[in-house]
């Protein structure tokens, strides 16, 4: 008999134009699953509220994240990609879970204490409670794995945590997620900038996945590095440099041992124009194909469609069992 294959779920949300970081931090990684595991990939809008966002933008940027996902190779046959405000039980676990969510964990949270620095003038209780309503994205679907970039492993200890307290009152109700993090390109960080995080959110230093490739040469040959000239790895001392290689490295598969002697002695007016050209080339057919798959609005469409209808089945399964636990009438 046929083993039952894992279950994987994993998000972005539609606050930006998807970058290099969340390609090499996530969506390189769920392409690789896709064909050992049973994945959901999801277009996370009702997270992207939680900080201020233009209607229109919003709405057309979840569109263009979902043609983005299946040019990166992500197959709409294999995978069930979906856009969370579809699928109205990611809400209704997130309210029950936030009954089972300590204040002092939430302040905690280091994304929350980021964002709120950044939007000071709207805390709002959604960005709060915003690692509570991730918890049931994964948790509706008895998740096994998350795969993630660096910065979301603390999202998925906590919903590990909040799993394992509502399985002790109740029995056995939530599979533990683990979170699932790539060795080369964890963490991205900013070309402007390399000590903050490239971010969606922070054009400055950012390259886009719809970057030409003149903006993308542009980028590179202006990314800051340090006064000396060996490319060498060494992220304390050489942060801007560690990261170029690093994105090398992700980009064309070599190691980092293979790739530095390759550029021994040769500076970076060689090297960073070589990062370039190796973002091009891995970004060139992921361009040409979402533009295409965006003219075809129908298709995607049916893909969304499709996917929120089969999430809804497997995400109400889990929503019962909840219901039934801490004593809500069966309809
Ligand atoms: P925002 O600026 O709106 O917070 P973001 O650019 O940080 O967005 P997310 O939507 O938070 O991106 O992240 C999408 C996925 O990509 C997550 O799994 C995250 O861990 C990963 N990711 C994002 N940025 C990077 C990065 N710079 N390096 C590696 N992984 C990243
Ligand atoms: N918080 C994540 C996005 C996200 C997510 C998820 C990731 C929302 N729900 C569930 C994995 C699983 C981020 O990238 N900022």
């Amino acid at each position: 008999m046929e083993e039952k294959k894992k279950r994987i779920f994993s998000g972005i949300q539609p606050s930006g134009d998807l970058t290099l970081g969340s390609y090499m931090g996530a969506i390189k990684n769920w392409v690789a699953l896709q064909d050992e595991y049973d994945c959901l990939y999801c277009i996370v809008d009702m997270h992207a509220i939680t900080v201020r966002q233009v209607p229109a933008d919003l709405r057309k940027r979840s569109l263009e994240q979902l043609a983005q996902y299946i040019a990166c190779g992500l197959d709409p046959d294999k995978n069930i990609m979906f856009i969370q405000s579809h699928v109205p039980q990611h809400a209704e676990l997130s309210w029950v879970l936030g009954c089972y969510t300590q204040f002092g964990e939430l302040s905690r949270m280091t994304q929350f204490k980021d964002k709120s620095q950044k939007h000071a003038d709207n805390i709002t209780a959604g960005l709060f409670t915003y690692p509570v309503l991730m918890a049931a994205d994964i948790l509706l679907y008895q998740a096994d794995l998350v795969p993630v970039g660096q910065d979301q492993k603390q999202h998925v200890e906590l919903c590990r945590d909040i799993a394992q307290r509502f399985n002790g009152v109740y029995s056995d109700t939530f599979t533990l997620p683990e979170p699932f993090i790539p060795k080369m390109g964890a963490r991205i960080m900013s070309l402007g900038d390399p000590s903050s995080k490239m971010s969606k959110s922070d054009p400055e230093g950012c390259v886009y996945l719809m970057d030409s490739p003149d903006a993308v040469a542009r980028k590179f040959k202006r990314a800051v590095t340090d006064c000396e000239t060996a490319v060498r790895f060494d992220p304390e001392q050489k942060p801007g440099v560690s990261n170029l290689l690093t994105i090398y490295c992700a980009a064309t598969g070599k190691t980092l041992a293979e790739t530095e002697s390759a550029f021994a002695g040769q500076g970076y007016g060689v090297f960073k124009p070589a990062v370039g050209d190796a973002v091009i080339e891995l970004l060139r057919p992921i361009r040409e194909e979402a533009t295409r798959l965006l003219g075809d609005k129908a298709y995607l469409e049916s893909v969304y469609r499709a996917g929120a209808e089969r999430a809804a089945r497997l995400a109400e399964k889990t929503l019962r069992k909840v219901y039934k636990k801490v004593g809500f009438v069966a309809k």
